[in-house]
């Protein structure tokens, strides 16, 4: 899509609930009518976020519900970007062509989830070029957990299993989200990041009951990313500061510890079955509330990864800003290919046509 064509569509358009409710107004410029416009176009919003309605790009929105879904659609789009690395660095040491062809297969499909949710993005107003310059100038985030190292070809495995894991479990509720290409993008993501999880989880099942170093490394693996995975879902409830609007909104339907204690109660008997420990001694089953106890999150670790001091954090911008330097001819010959398109051979082309 291209860049230029994408404005903040702010005014509602025929056939759209916040249109009808533009239609309803009063004499054109004063003053009260644009006060009667401006509720007539929440009300119209209200009702459809209410109605488990989705708004669409040419709906009318608060100025806020926008910058929140170009905040955290952007994010999430640069986490899937940036979430190549970790993986990408075992793609040439796969020990087997079966194990390198499904991480490719994995590793691509993250960098199609990027340009889903990067378009997705751009039909709020933002360009491409706009949100990738945040990334790369660290005004804006990419997910924790990206800044950790893999250290063996087991960490493969436990990214698939756990990180994925995490990933699906918050990403599942934004299915519904109330921002439909956020929504409808998202329903595509799920079923790859479904297979991806299995993949993981299917490897180390094969390290587990594969030699006794073998099984060794998993465990380490598991061990080192167990914690890292809970703080995927973010701060705790008292301390997320967008968690109240966004699930008025409907653009999250959980709060942050609600899907983080469905993940901690998924992962207990998959680890079970795995024949794999998780590294918390205060890992337990409260018959009372249903769910696992487990025990604390070490947050100053995790205020330290956002506030860019986390291991990898360095490597992995300056590797993307890196590979954006080294696409620039590819960007550049991609726009020369769209120009001529439109005005010249492409344009021949269409010249008989016209004249018929
Ligand atoms: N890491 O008020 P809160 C994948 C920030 S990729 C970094 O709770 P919110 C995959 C948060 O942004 C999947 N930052 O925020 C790819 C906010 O800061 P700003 C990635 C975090 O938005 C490749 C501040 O902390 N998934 O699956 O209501 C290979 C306060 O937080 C994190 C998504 O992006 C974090 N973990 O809730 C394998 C899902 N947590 O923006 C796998 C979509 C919080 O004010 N995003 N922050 O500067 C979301 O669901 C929500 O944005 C979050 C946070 C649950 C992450």
């Amino acid at each position: 899509m291209s860049t230029a064509a994408v404005q903040p569509a702010t005014q509602g358009v025929p056939g759209t609930a916040a249109a009808g409710a533009a239609g309803a107004q009063e004499g054109p410029g004063s003053a009260p009518g644009r006060a009667t416009d401006t509720a007539a176009l929440e009300g119209a919003f209200d009702a459809t976020v209410a109605a488990d309605e989705r708004i669409e790009p040419r709906d009318w929105m608060p100025d806020a519900y926008r910058s929140t879904l170009t905040r955290q659609m952007a994010q999430h789009a640069h986490s899937e970007i940036i979430g190549m690395q970790p993986e990408a660095n075992w793609i040439a040491r796969a020990p087997s062509l079966r194990r390198k062809a499904i991480l490719m297969a994995k590793v691509q499909d993250e960098a199609g989830h990027g340009l889903y949710l990067y378009s997705a993005v751009e039909t709020l107003g933002t360009g491409r070029d706009a949100l990738l310059d945040k990334l790369h100038s660290g005004r804006q985030k990419y997910s924790s957990i990206f800044n950790y190292p893999t250290l063996t070809w087991a960490d493969v495995g436990a990214v698939g299993w756990l990180v994925d894991g995490a990933a699906i479990t918050n990403q599942v509720p934004l299915c519904r989200c109330s921002y439909g290409p956020y929504a409808r993008a998202m329903i595509r993501i799920c079923k790859e990041e479904s297979f991806h999880q299995r993949q993981g989880y299917e490897l180390l099942l094969a390290l587990s009951r594969g030699t006794e170093a073998q099984h060794a490394m998993a465990q380490d693996a598991v061990n080192r990313w167990w914690w890292p995975s809970l703080m995927m879902f973010g701060p705790p409830d008292g301390e997320s500061a967008h968690s109240a609007q966004s699930m008025a909104w409907k653009i999250k339907r959980h709060s942050n510890d609600e899907l983080r204690q469905r993940f901690v109660d998924t992962c207990v008997p998959q680890a079970d079955s795995l024949g794999l420990g998780l590294p918390d001694p205060d890992l337990v089953w409260n018959e009372q509330r249903g769910h696992y106890d487990f025990g604390s999150i070490d947050w100053t670790e995790f205020r330290e990864v956002l506030a860019g001091n986390g291991p990898c954090n360095e490597q992995r911008l300056n590797q993307r800003r890196r590979a954006h330097e080294e696409g620039t001819w590819v960007r550049d010959a991609a726009a020369a290919h769209a120009r001529k398109h439109s005005t010249g051979a492409g344009a021949a082309r269409q010249e008989p046509e016209a004249m018929a």
